[in-house]
């Protein structure tokens, strides 16, 4: 059974903190993990997938897709430790959410910041990781893997302006993000205080960006776990696709019975 708190959070704010999601064993295995993968993938001079090494140059993520695979061939006991956090963080979901979320691995990232050098600016997830195209509903599973919110970056959030923004116009350019005059017709913001092992659950399109706090020589890693839900419309249109199939094929005025007559009525 899912629990209450987060959904109703999650749908009447757009986002849902939930404190403790991985215990704090849980979390500093992660947190060790991660930082192992930095380092395997700072010294890697080569990367089998085209894209994990792009990500990685570009902007200090890891593309958690490919990240899987790529261990598996280099780290064998890495790659068993981050699927054991990565079974936790599911299961740890699905009981804040329910069992129809999916974890979503093509656009799930670890994302490192050293200062402030990189920091987001406004924006929503739909139209940064355009997510809205291949799902109707998705969440961002945001785990910073250091406690944030005072010395670190945390995530500065606008509560509520996941309603107003699933109805925006989405963004196609190069630029995603969204100005500051924009972002202030939208109510006041906020900005969640987490430790190692809270998660900040958040809507795609609830807008956010990189707290600005943060000395030059800081480094802040975070998760970024993204999770679908199938659609009604998309479950409710295969079903009616599927019953037309059925129908098609085996009702008494279907493909089959008309055959069967062919075989055995009269010529
Ligand atoms: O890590 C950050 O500061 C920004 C992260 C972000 O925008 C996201 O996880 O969607
Ligand atoms: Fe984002």
């Amino acid at each position: 059974m899912a629990m209450t708190q987060p959904a109703e959070d999650l749908a009447a704010n757009g986002a849902a903190i939930v404190r403790g999601f991985l215990s704090p064993d849980a979390a500093a295995d992660l947190r060790r993990t991660a930082a192992e993968v930095y380092a395997l993938m700072g010294a890697c001079e080569r990367f089998p997938d085209k894209r994990l090494g792009e990500n990685f140059r570009v902007w200090d993520g890891v593309w958690l897709k490919a990240l899987p695979a790529f261990l598996r061939r280099t780290r064998p006991d890495l790659a068993d430790r981050y699927a054991q956090s990565l079974r936790l963080v599911d299961a740890q979901l699905k009981r804040a959410l329910g069992r129809q979320w999916r974890y979503f691995p093509k656009r799930s990232y670890f994302r490192r910041h050293v200062g402030m050098g990189k920091k987001v600016a406004w924006h929503v997830d739909a139209d940064g990781a355009t997510i809205f195209r291949v799902a109707a509903s998705s969440v961002n599973v945001w785990m910073p893997l250091d406690p944030v919110g005072s010395e670190l970056p945390s995530l500065e959030i606008v509560p509520r302006s996941h309603a107003v923004m699933s109805r925006v116009a989405m963004l196609a350019g190069n630029n995603r993000s969204r100005d500051d005059a924009f972002v202030s017709t939208l109510g006041a913001t906020s900005t969640p205080q987490l430790d190692v092992g809270d998660v900040l659950i958040f809507d795609q399109f609830l807008l956010h960006r990189t707290q600005n706090v943060g000395a030059e020589n800081a480094v802040r890693t975070a998760c970024e776990f993204r999770f679908v839900r199938p659609s009604l419309p998309t479950l409710h249109a295969l079903s009616g696709w599927s019953r037309y199939k059925w129908n098609a094929l085996f009702s008494s005025d279907g493909f089959f019975a008309a055959r069967t007559k062919r075989l055995l009525g009269p010529k």
